[in-house]
């Protein structure tokens, strides 16, 4: 008996010092297994007279059963360490808040173009839409543009290998101007539109863009004059740039299609800064809208809408908005 104390006190002790399954179930064979100890005593009670193997046999299932608690306990025991460690490894704080989804926003050039359809709207302004691909005679002929002005050079427009029916090669619209000639010639007088989109010009560096966006207006009744002119061109800035007291004032100038023509500047921190051009359409753009210039008088301006944006938000280098760095685009969604 005093053997098979010993066994279970070192089986005991065996199985505590197991530190994963694998050593736990090497000790188990060292007891429990059929060439363990546990085997062993048993062998010796064949030898036993019938009473004396009795007993020892009692002693020997009680000191098996208590080694199998043993086991049992430690493999228990282990299982839950591994469980507690994985859960502590594994932790997960459900109460973080979720990563969501990128939302995306609109471009500011594209927020100012929306606010300014918004605003021309409101004065009775409709919107036109067209090719960004023109032929020669609407983009510069139909507009007053000398056959051999230099906005016609290769150097300043971009040309498409493509030719129209008068064989002249097709152009990316230099302005939007050519969509108020379409505009004009589809529609009978009064005409209120603007003519918001991409324009193309040969030019790159921190203040011009090969592609930029443009807004240009036209105004046509019988009875208007440059009063209306100024009256609405100062209104659409005083709305645009949130401020009712903005002063606006006509500078003369010079373009092909207009006659006359101004430079709008307004007033921004004490200085005069020019925004947009305008005019009085010129009589032979004019016929060129399918108009009688002795009946018809017509008005019209014309803004970058990427100066617009830069001069609303204090922007002082136009590549921003071609970037698509989302650390400056996010500051306007
Ligand atoms: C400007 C300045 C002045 C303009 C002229 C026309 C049209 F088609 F009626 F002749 N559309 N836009 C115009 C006039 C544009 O942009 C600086």
């Amino acid at each position: 008996m005093e053997a098979l104390e010993n066994i279970v006190s070192r089986a005991t002790a065996d199985f505590s010092a197991a530190g994963d399954p694998a050593s736990l179930e090497n000790a188990k064979a060292r007891y429990l297994g059929k060439s363990g100890e546990l085997s062993g005593f048993r062998a010796t009670l064949g030898s036993l007279s019938p009473e004396e193997r009795r007993v020892a046999g009692a002693a020997f299932n009680a000191a098996k059963e208590r080694i199998e608690a043993a086991l049992e306990a430690r493999r228990t025991a282990l299982a839950g360490a591994k469980l507690s460690a994985r859960l502590s490894e594994e932790a997960l704080d459900v109460t973080l808040p979720g990563r969501g989804r990128g939302r995306g926003g609109v471009h500011p050039v594209l927020r100012t173009w929306q606010r300014i359809e918004e605003i021309w709207h409101s004065l009775g302004f409709e919107v036109a839409d067209g090719p960004e691909i023109e032929t020669d005679w609407y983009n510069f002929t139909a507009l007053n543009n000398p056959e051999n002005h230099p906005a016609r050079s290769m150097q300043d427009t971009f040309y498409v290998d493509l030719k129209d029916k008068d064989g002249l090669p097709l152009v990316l619209r230099t302005h939007t101007s050519p969509m108020q000639v379409r505009y004009a010639r589809m529609h009978k007088p009064p005409i209120k539109a603007i003519a918001p989109g991409r324009t193309y010009r040969v030019d790159s560096d921190a203040t011009h863009s090969p592609m930029f966006h443009q807004v240009e207006g036209l105004w046509i009744d019988e009875n208007i004059s440059f009063a209306d002119l100024k009256g609405v061109y100062t209104d659409f800035l005083r709305r645009f740039f949130e401020n009712a007291d903005l002063e606006v004032r006509f500078r003369p100038s010079f373009f092909p299609f207009t006659e006359p023509s101004a430079e709008i500047d307004m007033k921004f921190k004490h200085r005069w800064l020019e925004i947009s051009g305008a005019g009085q359409v010129h009589p032979a753009v004019v016929r060129n809208f399918g108009l009688d210039p002795e009946r018809h008088i017509g008005f019209a301006f014309g803004s970058g809408l990427e100066r617009l944006t830069m001069l609303r938000h204090g922007i002082d280098d136009l590549r921003l908005f071609f970037d698509g760095d989302l650390r400056f685009l996010e500051q306007f969604a």
